[in-house]
């Protein structure tokens, strides 16, 4: 099987003032291309064309040792962009059942998005910060790396469904915001897809 880039559903400079176009452009063809090339050099060798690339980072412990970590990384590294493009749009309004849901789960929107901040401001290096569905509830939980909560508990630390994520690389934000990660965070708001958001919490109610 091959990896390929996936078409972004708008263009580089749709995001901007929050996230400007060359860090779109970098960011999509040149990082995420970067992850699909070592992923490539492994699962060129994977018959099973079939397979569902989620499935891989969820069963890492079934390929050799030896490719787990590239797969970890590069497979991981596939996913998260793939998700976290679809997540962006501007001005999509919170509302409807998953504004209801997050409200439910956390008290209000302020406390959700307080917690969210605060998660993705104590983490430290590079990773990101997903909000989840475990255990019948949302949740926001971590990752360091490329890691997913879909990889489980004994690889990512954690677990659950992930219906938002946010890219804490550096890369992700560092030509526009430099070290001010709170600033990107805080822009991030306005950028979130909730429509897409609301459609995954429907796909695994
Ligand atoms: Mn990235």
């Amino acid at each position: 099987m091959t990896l390929t880039l996936p078409n972004l559903e708008y263009n580089y400079s749709d995001l901007e003032p929050y996230i400007d176009r060359k860090t779109m452009e970098i960011h999509h063809t040149k990082h995420h291309q970067t992850y699909i090339d070592n992923a490539n050099t492994i699962l060129k060798d994977f018959h099973d064309s079939n397979i569902q690339i989620e499935k891989i980072i969820q069963e890492l412990e079934k390929f050799p040792l030896i490719t787990q970590t590239i797969l970890r990384n590069n497979v991981g590294g596939y996913i998260n962009h793939n998700f976290f493009w679809k997540s962006l749009k501007k001005h999509v309004p919170l509302k409807g059942e998953i504004k209801q849901i997050i409200e439910d789960n956390f008290g209000n929107i302020g406390s959700f998005k307080d917690r969210f901040q605060q998660s993705a401001l104590s983490l430290f290096g590079s990773g990101w910060v997903w909000l989840v569905k475990q255990n019948n509830q949302l949740n926001i939980v971590h990752t360091i790396n490329q890691d997913n909560p879909l990889m489980g508990e004994n690889i990512s630390g954690t677990s659950g469904i992930p219906i938002l994520g946010i890219d804490l690389w550096e890369h992700a934000y560092y030509l526009q915001y430099q070290n001010r990660r709170r600033d990107y965070i805080d822009a991030f708001w306005n950028i979130i897809n909730w429509d897409e958001v609301n459609s995954r919490l429907q796909s695994i109610i």
